[in-house]
């Protein structure tokens, strides 16, 4: 059966001191490459994405001058830009996919995404025989919950490493920890994975 590893906007706009830090975004990002190092085998595909938004206008009200942090953000992970690029505490050289997405509008599921060649995440796990994916990154509550949730529409058996996530607000996050749990996905420790 093959298992993928869906790795979720580990970026430095995302990670303590970017534009939309998130708590436990660098120790999310050190953690996950641990992992990696220990569990890159157990992976036939591992996918990471980077929101990738454009310089020019609010990508569809995605970008306010007056946030609400729900559906609007500060200007955040411009394409090109450091702020979009990987955390370096991010090691990903075992990384066999990378997925870009949101460019010029709001995009949280990576299924939204495409890589350089065109292929979406949905089609790389259609073309793996990818029958269960495990979901990292950031952010719990958006980026994460996205993802994982266009995973299980999908029809692969989620699990969220609990430990690998980070959220940018406690009770959103659990509120999208319990919907994940709700439409099918698991919740195990990277230890235990
Ligand atoms: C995200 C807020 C705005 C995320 C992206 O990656 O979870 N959150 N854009």
């Amino acid at each position: 059966m093959s298992r993928a590893l869906l790795i979720v906007d580990v970026q430095n706009d995302f990670t303590e001191g970017g534009a939309l830090a998130v708590t436990g975004g660098d120790a999310v990002a050190a953690a996950v490459t641990t992992f990696l190092a220990a569990h890159a085998s157990d992976y036939a595909v591992i996918i990471a994405s980077r929101d990738w938004h454009d310089a020019q206008g609010d990508n569809g009200g995605h970008f306010a001058g007056t946030p609400d942090f729900v559906d609007s953000w500060p200007v955040h992970c411009v394409a090109g830009t450091e702020g979009a690029d990987y955390d370096p505490l991010l090691v990903t050289d075992a990384v066999t996919h990378h997925v870009r997405k949101g460019q010029g509008k709001p995009a949280y599921s990576m299924f939204e995404g495409e890589t350089e060649a065109g292929e979406t995440v949905g089609a790389l796990l259609t073309a793996a025989g990818v029958l269960s994916a495990d979901v990292v990154g950031i952010a719990t509550d958006h980026c994460v919950r996205a993802s994982a949730l266009d995973a299980i529409a999908h029809g692969v058996h989620v699990r969220i490493l609990t430990d690998l996530v980070a959220g940018v607000a406690p009770e959103p996050s659990e509120a999208a920890l319990a919907e994940l749990v709700h439409a099918g996905a698991e919740l195990v420790e990277s230890t235990d994975a």
